[in-house]
C-alpha cells in the first residue's frame, strides 16, 4: 500500500511512530500475463547501516537524494535475506536502528514511455519500518514486517528522459510496545555500568528479531485500468461445486469483466461476466488436503477478462487465479473440510535458516515441504507471523493445510493493549486476510499467540479483534493461540476453535514424564467443560541437542524428546476420539533466537536440525503421521494403500 505524504516517522532515536490507516486496494499476487510484465529485482543491493549515534544521520543527510556510495562507504547486501548473518560483524548482526538499502533498475523502454501502462514497485516484506524514495522521491512507508506493501511510480518513471530508476530504502527494526511484535527499547544509565547512549531492545517472544528485506522485491505491470482485486469463497452442493467471485477494477467505471474457470486440463468448466457472480461446476473436483485424497490440492484456474473503454480504444487487463474449491466448518467437537472431520497431524515452523536468518531462499522451501510429505504431516501454523506468498502457494499446490497466524506475538505489556495497538492490530489482520483470503489451504485465522490475557484491557482487546476478523472474512472459523498457564482465557469464548500450547515436564515438572498424561489429560477436560469447542494441541515439544543421547532419557538427549512425545501421544489418542482435532509439534526445526542461557544458540526444540537433518523423533513423528493419516483420510482407503506403496514417501 502507498501511503500518502511522510508523517512523523522519527521519534526518539530509532523508536518508532504507529497509527492506524484504513487499507485501500486490492494485493493481487504479480503474475504474468498478456497484458502484465514483471521484473524482479533480487540480486545484491547497496547497504549501509545508520550507525551514528541517533540513528538519523541518513535522513538528516537525506541519503536518499543521490546513490549512496556518494554518502559514505556501502556494503554489498543480499536480497532477500536478513542482514544481520551474512556478515562477520558483530555490531551488525545486532544493530537495532535504521538501515538503508538502494538499488538501480533498468525499465524497458515502453514501460517509462507508454502512458498506458502503469508500473508498481512491490516490497514482499521490509522489516520492520520501511519508507521508500524512488529517484529520491518519497513513494511509501509501510509497517509491518511480514505482509507486502506496494507504490505506483508510473508517474515518476514516465516524467523524464530516464529510463532507469533508484530504489532506496530505509528499513527500522526497532519494535516498541505498539508494533506487532511488540518489544521495548530500554536505555541503560548506569555509566558506570554502559556507555552513554547505550540501550539495548528487548522482545517478548522467543526469536530472532532477523531484519532487512526478507521478500522477493520486484516491478510489475498493469494497463492503467486494471484489475485491482479479486475474492473468491467457495461452496459444494451434492456434486456441484460453488465459486463465488467478486472483482475491483481500477481506473475507468466503463468496463466489462468476462470471467473462465478451467480446470487442471484447461477446459472451460464455467464461466461469467460482470463484477460479481456465481460459477457452477457440475461434477467438481474438490480441493483435499495431503493424504485425505488420492487427487489431494486440486486447483482450479479462475481467468479475468476485462475490457476497458477509453478515449484511445479499448484496453485489456488479465489475471489469473488459482482457486481450490472447498468447504470448512466447525462443529462442538469437529474440524470439518469438505464436510468430513480433518485432523491437523503436523507441525510449527518458522522462517528461519543459517546464514539468510528470515530471508526468503526456493531451495530451502522445497526442501521444507519435501520434508513435510516425506513425515506426512497435512498442516502447519504459521507460527508466529504471515509466512511469504510463495509458502502459501506451495501449500494451496501441495495440500498442506495452514492455519495463518498474525504477528500478534508476545503481547505482554498494558502498553500492548492500548488503543493505538489495537488499531494497528486491526490493520495488519485486514492487510493479511486481503493477501491470504484466496488460499484454499488457509482454513483458520490466528490473530495471536498465547497474550497474556489475563490482563484487564485482553477482554475488550480480543473480542474486538476476534470479532473485526470474522466481519473481514466470514468463510473462516478464527482461533487465537493460547497456553496452559492461562487459566482464565479471555479470549477463548470468542474463538471458534480453542488452540492450547503446553510443555508439560518442560517448563514444569522438569525431567518427570510420568506426570503428563495426567496433566494434559486434566486439561484437555478442563478447556472442553468450560467452552464446548474442537481443541488443538497448537504447541508440545522438548529441546533437543541432535547427536545428545542418554537412555534412561535425560533433558535434551534425543531420547528425552521421543519419550515426551510419545507420552502426549498416548493422551492425544484418546482425546482425538473426543473433541481434540489437532496436533503441531512445536517445532519443525531449530531456529535462531536471541542469546540467553535458557537457549544453546537458539531453540532447539526442532525434529529436524536447522540444517534440516532429522532427530530421532522426526521418524517417530513419520510413523505416527502416516497412521493417522490412514485412520482419518476419506473416500481413499483402497487407493490409498496402493498409492501410499508406490509413493516415494512410502514407509
Ligand atoms: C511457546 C511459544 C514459542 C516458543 C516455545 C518454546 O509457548 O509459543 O514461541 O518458542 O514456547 O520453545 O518455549
Amino acid at each position: 500500500m502507498s501511503r500518502g505524504p511522510a508523517r512523523a516517522w522519527v521519534a526518539l532515536g530509532p523508536l518508532l511512530w504507529t497509527c492506524g490507516l484504513a487499507l485501500e486496494g486490492g494485493m493481487l499476487y504479480p503474475r504474468e500475463s498478456p497484458s502484465r510484465e514483471r521484473k524482479d529485482l533480487d540480486g545484491l543491493w547497496s547497504f549501509r547501516a545508520d550507525f551514528s549515534d541517533s540513528r538519523r544521520q541518513g535522513f538528516e543527510q537525506q541519503w536518499y537524494r543521490a546513490p549512496l556510495r556518494e554518502s559514505g562507504p556501502t556494503l554489498d547486501m543480499p536480497v532477500p535475506s536478513s542482514f544481520n548473518d551474512v556478515g562477520q560483524d558483530r555490531q551488525l548482526r545486532s544493530f537495532v536502528g535504521w538501515v538503508w538499502y538502494e538499488r538501480e533498475a533498468t525499465l524497458p523502454q515502453r514501460w517509462s514511455q507508454d502512458p498506458g501502462t502503469r508500473v508498481v514497485l512491490r516490497i514482499g516484506s521490509a522489516h520492520y519500518y520501511a519508507i521508500v524514495w524512488v529517484n529520491g522521491v518519497h513513494v511509501a512507508e509501510h509497517e509491518g514486517g511480514h505482509l507486502p506493501f506496494e507504490a505506483d511510480i508510473s508517474k515518476l518513471v514516465q516524467s523524464g528522459p530516464l529510463s532507469s530508476c533508484r530504489i532506496t530504502l530505509a528499513i527500522n527494526n526497532t519494535l516498541t510496545p505498539h508494533t506487532l511484535p511488540p518489544g521495548t527499547i530500554v536505555y541503560k544509565t548506569d555509566t558506570s555500568k554502559y556507555p552513554k547512549g547505550y540501550f539495548v531492545q528487548n522482545t517478548y517472544f522467543d526469536f530472532f528479531n532477523y531484519a532487512g528485506l526478507h521478500r522477493p522485491v520486484l516491478l510489475y505491470t498493469t494497463p492503467t485500468t486494471y484489475i485491482d482485486d479479486i475474492t473468491v469463497t467457495t461452496g459444494v452442493d451434492q456434486d456441484t461445486g460453488l465459486v463465488d467471485y467478486q472483482i475491483f477494477v481500477q481506473g475507468s467505471e466503463h468496463f466489462q469483466l468476462e470471467v473462465y474457470l478451467l480446470d487442471e486440463e484447461g477446459k472451460v468448466v464455467a464461466q461469467g461476466i460482470g463484477s460479481r457472480g456465481r460459477l457452477q461446476v457440475p461434477n467438481v473436483h474438490l480441493w483435499w488436503p495431503y493424504l485425505m485424497h488420492e487427487h489431494p490440492a486440486y486447483l482450479y484456474s479462475l481467468e479475468v477478462r476485462l475490457t476497458a473503454q477509453m478515449a484511445a480504444g479499448p484496453v485489456l487487463d488479465f489475471y489469473t487465479l488459482p482457486v481450490g474449491i472447498r468447504t470448512v466448518a466447525v462443529t462442538e467437537r469437529q474440524f470439518l473440510i469438505n464436510g468430513k472431520p480433518f485432523y491437523f497431524h503436523g507441525v510449527n515452523k518458522h522462517e528461519d535458516a543459517d546464514i539468510r536468518g528470515k530471508g526468503f531462499d526456493w531451495p530451502l522451501l522445497v526442501k521444507d515441504f519435501n520434508l513435510l510429505r516425506w513425515l506426512g504431516a497435512n498442516a502447519f501454523r504459521t507460527s508466529h507471523y504471515p509466512y511469504a506468498e510463495e509458502v502459501m502457494q506451495l501449500c494451496d499446490r501441495y495440500g498442506i493445510v495452514v492455519i495463518d497466524e498474525s504477528p500478534g506475538v508476545g503481547i505482554m505489556l498494558v502498553q500492548s493493549y492500548s488503543n493505538v495497538s489495537l488499531q494497528h492490530h486491526l490493520e495488519v489482520m485486514e492487510e493479511l486476510v486481503r493477501r491470504d483470503k484466496n488460499h484454499p489451504s488457509v482454513v483458520l485465522w490466528s490473530v495471536a499467540n498465547e497474550p497474556t490475557s489475563f490482563l484487564k484491557p485482553a477482554a475488550y482487546y480480543f473480542k474486538t479483534l476476534i470479532a473485526h476478523t470474522k466481519a473481514l472474512d466470514p468463510s473462516r472459523p478464527v482461533t487465537f493461540v493460547t497456553n496452559s498457564n492461562y487459566e482464565a482465557d479471555l479470549g477463548a469464548p470468542y474463538v471458534d476453535v480453542i488452540c492450547v500450547n503446553s510443555y508439560y515436564s518442560w517448563y514444569h515438572d522438569y525431567g518427570h514424564m510420568e506426570v503428563i498424561q495426567l496433566q494434559l489429560a486434566t486439561e484437555f477436560e478442563n478447556w472442553y467443560r468450560t467452552y464446548q469447542k474442537p481443541i488443538i494441541q497448537s504447541e508440545y515439544g522438548a529441546e533437543t541437542i541432535a547427536g545428545f543421547h542418554q537412555d534412561p532419557p535425560l533433558m535434551f538427549s534425543e531420547e528425552y524428546q521421543k519419550g515426551l512425545l510419545e507420552q502426549y501421544h498416548l493422551v492425544l489418542d484418546q482425546k482425538r476420539k473426543e473433541y481434540v482435532v489437532g496436533e503441531l509439534i512445536w517445532n519443525f526445526a531449530d531456529f535462531m533466537t536471541d542469546q540467553s542461557p535458557q537457549r544453546a544458540v537458539g531453540n532447539r526444540k526442532g525434529i529436524f536440525t536447522r540444517q534440516r537433518q532429522p532427530k530421532a523423533a522426526a521418524f517417530l513423528l513419520r510413523e505416527r503421521y502416516w497412521k493417522l493419516a490412514n485412520e482419518t483420510g476419506h473416500h481413499w482407503s483402497a487407493a490409498k494403500s496402493q498409492c501410499l506403496e508406490n509413493s516415494p514417501f512410502a514407509l
